[in-house]
């Protein structure tokens, strides 16, 4: 089974690309994302040699474009000695299908090409299962003869090849058992993580997240800020694993500071779904560092889908700090200005010159001051653990002692209100 999503790179494939012009989307749009589809392709180790658009109201159920346009590209790949054909969208598994026999050669949509960059990127063991799990879920409904049997795949980009119809059922019965056990290991490696992340609260610092496009810049920004060493690199999905790392911002608040995977338009639904753990860092943000490249002609869009995504995750309402980023290929101060005007309270920085971080740490420091709770607590005497630690984490202002208790009226950080709820008796500022 392993064999089936085993990236074996044997030689560089050739790859054509396939797109479709919307009636909702002009010819621009459409050469955009034939660009980036390029870019992914390249990332998965795979050679452009063209690609091919067609005009349409709606893609064709069958064969999403035209069957007399499929026919025609699919002659072009013969004669290119093509061996991979890329669309830019979600098939269907009957137009995989379909499309597979008119261009009988390998078949990908745009989900198997990301699913498959990222197999090649996962480092961690619960980076490697969610992939697994969302490739075999992905591939499930579209295994077919063309799939072969599993024992006699050629790797290569979205794993395909071989023929074979008998195995067909084993196949699929196969997968089904696989993706079983992905899910019930995944569990366990999420209940470890869960206790992790309790041991993150005790430290009691408040978590800011590095979200963005992928190639934003946001693992350079996480190096430029912490001294990290992760990874940066001119490539998309350089990131998978989240990293965290302590930044001691100049006012002393110590934040953790996490990079996360990036996003990307049209982010695969179920690659969504295997990240959601890992992307709980993000979920679980008091603030999130919001990084876009303004020296890419399409930030807007990226910004768009990155605000997608997180809605997607259940992050939407966050509290979100924008970073505009590589300001340093900018052509001059006006187009980072821009930025930063339609945006309140954004930051223009350049992570690779160090231009602005000192204005962006400001900024964290103000977006994630405590905001503390100004009570009236009466605590019994014999608490006098509990009455320490009031002195330790709040800011006392009036101190008084009766037979049964001591009352304060202090000031605590929201991370301990649960401890000294039961002995909350009011509201200092209307007393
Ligand atoms: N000129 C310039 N290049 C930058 C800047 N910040 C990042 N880069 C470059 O942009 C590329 C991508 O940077 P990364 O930090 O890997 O981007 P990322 O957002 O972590 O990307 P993924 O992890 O792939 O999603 C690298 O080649 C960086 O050197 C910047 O401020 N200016
Ligand atoms: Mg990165």
């Amino acid at each position: 089974m392993k064999a089936l999503i085993e990236n074996r790179k044997k030689r560089t494939e050739r790859v054509f690309l396939v797109g479709v012009e919307l009636k909702a989307r002009n010819a621009s749009e459409t050469r955009d994302a034939l660009e980036e589809l390029a870019e992914l392709a390249a990332t998965a180790g795979g050679e452009v040699l063209g690609d091919g658009t067609q005009k349409l109201e709606t893609p064709n159920p069958a064969t999403y474009i035209g069957k007399g346009k499929a026919e025609e590209f699919a002659a072009h790949c013969r004669r290119q000695h093509v061996d991979t054909v890329i669309f830019d969208d979600e098939l269907s598994p009957a137009q995989s299908r379909n499309l597979e026999r008119i261009f009988n050669c390998k078949v990908l949509d745009r989900t198997a090409l990301i699913l498959d960059i990222f197999a090649r990127r996962a480092r961690t063991r619960e980076g490697k299962l969610q992939i697994e799990l969302a490739q075999l879920q992905h591939l499930l409904p579209r295994l077919t003869r063309f799939w072969g049997h599993l024992s006699r795949q050629s790797g290569g980009i979205g794993m395909r090849g071989g023929e074979g119809e008998s195995q067909l059922e084993a196949d699929r019965r196969k997968v089904s058992e696989r993706i079983d056990k992905l899910t019930r290991d995944l569990d366990q490696v999420r209940q470890n993580r869960a206790i992790q992340r309790g041991g993150r609260k005790r430290q009691k610092w408040p978590l800011a997240s590095i979200v963005g496009y992928t190639n934003a810049g946001k693992s350079t920004l996480l190096n430029a800020l912490t001294g990290a060493d992760v990874l940066a690199k001119d490539v998309l999905f350089a990131t998978l694993d989240p990293t965290t790392r302590r930044l001691r911002l100049p006012t002393n608040q110590n934040v953790l500071l996490t990079d996360t995977v990036g996003f990307i338009r049209k982010l695969p639904h179920g690659l969504v779904e295997a990240f959601k753990a890992t992307l709980e860092e993000v979920v679980e943000a008091d603030l999130l560092l919001h990084v876009v490249d303004t020296s890419h002609p399409q930030a807007d869009e990226q910004i768009a889908a990155v605000n997608v995504v997180l809605a997607e995750i259940g992050a939407a309402d966050k509290p979100i700090l924008m970073v505009f980023n590589k300001t340093d290929l900018l052509p001059n101060r006006e187009v980072a200005g821009r930025f930063v005007e339609h945006h309140p309270h954004a930051v223009a920085i350049s992570a690779a010159t160090g231009d602005g971080l000192a204005a962006l740490l400001a900024e964290i420091g103000t977006r994630l001051r405590p905001e503390r709770e100004f009570v009236q607590v009466a605590i019994p005497h014999e608490r006098a653990d509990l009455i320490a630690k009031l002195h330790d984490v709040g800011q006392v202002v009036e101190r008084r002692f009766y037979a049964k208790t001591a009352r304060f009226k202090v000031r605590i950080p929201p991370h301990c209100h649960s401890e000294f709820a039961p002995f909350i008796v009011g509201d200092a500022r209307k007393a």
